[in-house]
């Protein structure tokens, strides 16, 4: 078949960037991991602009442009942190970080100004807003369908929501986050045993078979979609720690009992500059032989799994073609700006095809999905015009019904099926 007819049977090449663009644009992603609350889970939701400005990510940017001691910002009232962000980042220095261009887009979506010398009329905006009805139009403007959140049972504000009952929400997943007791054993065992799990300091005796009773009841109360951890850099699998125990003990067989994949996030370098509170984390290369063992020794498991150092990503792929029971998820943190994941994505679709999730948002604050997707939409499309492009002139036409089942795989339906939830 010569090329012409080829390119005749399917879209023309010069059509293809229109149809992606469209089809991104129609498709409903699904967000397989912020850190977003329902609204029943209260306060613990954030919404509005002094939380925009005040992300993490921009706290860490302030401290590159303006004199203020860690320590001193930290004593601000909210909006006192706010205003001096949008000073020293938005007014006096033009917003071109992806962290302070967000913001911008958001503010450009709701109609707000986006070079004002004050917050006041976003923060009357924002104000007027009645929050269920802001959620659905933020999801709208993201063009998300729902969210998954990260539930920490051990919360000391969550965790009491969850025990007297809480409203479910369809467009929220709840996801039970492990990081307390696999990472920080010695300072939470106390927060199980008061609760009444027969577990000690060096999780011996019953703790291994209350902690698989603590995820139980958990799983029970929670109905969460999978389980998960964000681990450092060092992980090691097996290991003879107390997290090596109970990851090995309790968890993998709790996900197996449950029919939960486990999420592992791995390669974080937790407060390499304290002072900088949560954003005073940083990322190292992890040994993935870790997660060789770990699918390798757990095949009735499922591991959600992505990693903070953009040095793993490849290696990742190669574990994932070896391995089914992995699925890589997303380009996370540090890795969350369009020029690495432009290289991450075609690497994945190179060497995976479509058998993975590019992205989720991680948004903390609930507006940010609006520019996260925006951004994930667009580093996308030529990704995909391009791949389309490539397999056209191989041969192989392309149909505008292609494009939609790859996007729709990629963003919904490979989350679906590997964790078996079901969506709205
Ligand atoms: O991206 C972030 O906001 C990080 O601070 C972490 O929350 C990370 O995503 C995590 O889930 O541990
Ligand atoms: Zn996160």
């Amino acid at each position: 078949m010569t090329n012409r007819s080829v390119l005749e049977s399917g879209l023309a090449s010069s059509a293809i960037p229109q149809v992606v663009e469209e089809q991104l644009q129609q498709t409903s992603f699904i967000d397989v991991h912020t850190h977003l609350f329902m609204p029943s889970l209260g306060k613990v939701g954030l919404w509005g602009i002094d939380e925009l400005i005040t992300y993490h990510y921009l706290e860490a940017e302030l401290f590159r442009s303006n004199d203020i001691q860690p320590a001193d910002y930290w004593k601000l009232p909210k909006q006192a942190k706010a205003d001096l962000i949008w000073q020293t980042l938005f007014v006096e220095n033009a917003p071109v970080s992806e962290a302070t261009r967000g913001v911008i887009a958001v503010l450009h979506a709701f109609g707000l100004p986006t070079g004002g010398d004050n917050l006041r009329e976003a923060r009357d905006f924002f104000a007027s807003q009645n929050l269920e009805n802001h959620i659905q139009n933020v999801f709208r403007l993201a063009g998300i369908s729902e969210a998954v959140m990260t539930n920490d049972p051990l919360d000391p504000e969550e965790a009491p929501l969850w025990e007297t009952g809480v409203e479910a929400h369809p467009l929220f997943h709840p996801v039970l986050r492990l990081d307390r007791i696999l990472n920080k054993w010695p300072e939470h065992w106390q927060g199980l045993a008061d609760r009444g799990y027969r577990v000690d300091a060096q999780a011996g005796g019953a703790s291994v078979a209350e902690v698989r009773r603590f995820l139980a009841d958990w799983c029970a109360r929670m109905r969460p979609v999978y389980m998960a951890c964000s681990l450092p850099d060092t992980f090691a699998y097996p290991e003879e720690s107390i997290r090596g125990k109970l990851l090995a003990q309790a968890v993998l067989p709790s996900c197996r009992e449950f029919g939960v994949p486990l999420s592992v996030m791995i390669g974080v370098r937790y407060l390499v500059n304290p002072a900088l509170k949560l954003a005073g984390d940083a990322l190292g290369k992890a040994d993935l032989r870790a997660v060789e063992r770990l699918a390798l020794e757990n095949p009735q498991n499922r591991f959600l799994i992505s990693v903070l150092s953009r040095e793993n990503q490849h290696e990742l792929c190669v574990y994932a073609r070896k391995f089914s029971n992995l699925m890589p998820f997303g380009c996370w943190w540090f890795l969350n700006n369009p020029s690495i994941v432009e290289e991450m994505t075609r690497e994945r679709l190179e060497m995976l095809g479509t058998s993975f999730i590019p992205q989720h948002s991680d948004a903390r604050v609930l507006e940010q999905v609006i520019y996260k997707w925006r951004n994930t939409r667009r580093t996308m499309a030529p990704i995909l015009t391009n791949m389309y492009r490539l397999l056209a002139e191989d041969g192989r036409p392309v149909t505008q019904a292609d494009v939609q089942k790859d996007i729709t795989r990629l963003f919904r339906t490979n989350f679906l099926r590997f964790t078996g939830a079901a969506s709205v």
